[in-house]
């Protein structure tokens, strides 16, 4: 979600720095740089999946920090609608499962996120410290929203006159997220074909991704963007805790996460948004020919 925010920032304040982002001096985008999401973007300039990924164009150092330059991918839209799904069946690291039974260190922020939302769900040990851990608030983050079900989040959506919505918390099926798919594209048809095809070609490299095989992809997200020319694309972005799986092994991607196991479960969010497309495409065809836009409602 921070890449929604800070774009905004970028592309409707003072173009200034903010957040984690700046905008460089060619026009691409400046993000903190991160040893983990640098190595990803480096390898996956040699993959498959580079026409799904935002061009990596090296480091700059700018004042203390050091930045990793990527592609604007709003280059050329105007007033760009954009929305960020989070993939997977987990936001959690397998090392922060270890890190926190080791010794877990407990966020009081989170504690106050989990109470604005749902004031019962801290334990009564919780509520006494004021405090959870972040594995116990990632966890409950996945199994209180689509993560766990579909395999992937709305985390947020920006509309074209700059307003951020962010309440999809409560999306559990695939027709809700079709409602929401509907309502990003106002059921535009031209708009959620080109976002299928996409995606197809996007599941396509990923079967021969060499990268997708050895990675662990945590919470890592498929960024949506489309303008009023019809101009849609989705791109692959957030690499900070995506990580090689260790001893040469693969993985299969589109089974659930069992303890032990390294799988992301990042195919069972791609295989469910395509359904969710499908069927959001299905709504917007007979809201065409029945010309009752907003009518009809997926069951
Ligand atoms: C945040 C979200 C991010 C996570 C962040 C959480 O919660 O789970 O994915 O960052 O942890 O606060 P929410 O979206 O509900 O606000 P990571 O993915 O990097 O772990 P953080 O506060 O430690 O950055």
């Amino acid at each position: 979600m921070t890449y929604l925010y800070d774009i905004h920032c970028q592309h409707n304040d003072s173009l200034l720095s903010a957040g984690n982002f700046q905008l460089g001096e060619g026009g691409e985008v400046l993000k903190l740089y991160s040893e983990v999401e640098e190595r990803c973007l480096d390898s996956l300039m040699r993959d498959m999946l580079r026409p799904f990924v935002p061009q990596y164009h090296g480091l700059v150092t700018r004042g203390e920090h050091c930045y990793i330059r990527l592609e604007d991918l709003l280059s050329g839209l105007r007033r760009p609608v954009i929305m960020d799904c989070k993939m997977g069946v987990r936001t959690f690291q397998v090392e922060e499962l270890i890190t926190a039974r080791a010794k877990a260190s407990m966020r009081s922020d989170m504690y106050q996120k989990m109470v604005n939302v749902d004031p019962s769900a801290p334990s009564a040990e919780e509520h006494a410290q004021k405090a959870v851990t972040k594995l116990r608030y990632l966890q409950w983050r996945d199994t209180t929203s689509s993560s766990s079900t579909l395999g992937f989040r709305i985390e947020g959506i920006m509309m074209d006159d700059g307003s951020i919505q962010r309440d999809f918390r409560n999306i559990r099926t695939l027709a809700q997220a079709t409602e929401a798919l509907l309502f990003f594209t106002r059921s535009h048809l031209d708009i959620l074909k080109a976002y299928h095809s996409r995606l197809l070609a996007l599941s396509e490299a990923l079967k021969n991704s060499l990268f997708f095989r050895t990675h662990e992809v945590i919470g890592s997200s498929l960024l949506f963007v489309h303008d009023h020319s019809s101009k849609a694309s989705v791109w692959m972005i957030d690499f900070g805790k995506t990580t090689p799986v260790p001893n040469m092994s693969q993985l299969l991607h589109d089974v659930p996460w069992a303890e032990g196991s390294r799988e992301d479960g990042y195919l069972i969010g791609l295989t469910s948004l395509i359904a969710s497309l499908g069927q959001a495409i299905s709504v917007a065809s007979w809201q065409q020919q029945d010309g009752c836009v907003g009518e009809k409602h997926v069951t």
